[in-house]
């Protein structure tokens, strides 16, 4: 007796559904990402940080951020640590209900680490935001973050003078 298996279908379904997806503008209806941005690089940096605003229409949650343009993609927090300014990971960024979060210098960012290579100004990183809403449904949000000078939006060292 003979057994056929019949395992293409499934690959089939796949090919199709990948034909349907819509392209990477599609925007999210709830959450708005206004002025995604990253900071440029010189040749031998291997991170940098990307920054934006986030509205999201409903409570939320910034779980994680995905990219090509680096082996690591981590959300942090600059805070002040005996009289230093630093930075740490943290694991999620809360996203209230029709409140802007800012992702700044010397505020939340995106790092970005172990960068696949340079980032010039006007390039553009692709980037993904898995945001859960109060469910703890996750979706996928796409940005196009647009690279700026390094010493965009720097803090004000220059005021320091002695
Ligand atoms: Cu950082």
């Amino acid at each position: 007796m003979k057994t056929t298996a019949i395992k293409s279908l499934a690959a089939i379904a796949l090919c199709a559904l990948a034909g349907a997806i819509p392209s990477a503008f599609a925007q999210d209806a709830s959450l708005s990402v206004e002025d995604p941005w990253v900071r440029a690089t010189v040749p031998s940096q291997h991170a940098t940080g990307v920054f934006m605003r986030l509205t999201s229409a409903e409570p939320g949650r910034l779980v994680a951020v995905e990219s090509q343009a680096a082996k690591h993609v981590e959300i942090h927090e600059m805070a002040m640590q005996d009289n230093v300014m630093k930075m740490r990971q943290v694991p999620g960024l809360d996203l209230p209900a029709g409140q802007a979060v800012e992702l700044k210098p010397g505020g939340y960012h995106v790092m970005l680490i172990d960068l696949a290579r340079q980032i010039e100004p006007g390039e553009h990183v692709a980037l993904t935001l898995v945001v859960e809403d109060a469910q703890r449904r996750q979706r996928r949000v796409p940005v196009d973050a647009v690279a700026r000078p390094l010493n965009a939006a720097a803090a004000p060292a220059a005021g320091h003078g002695h």
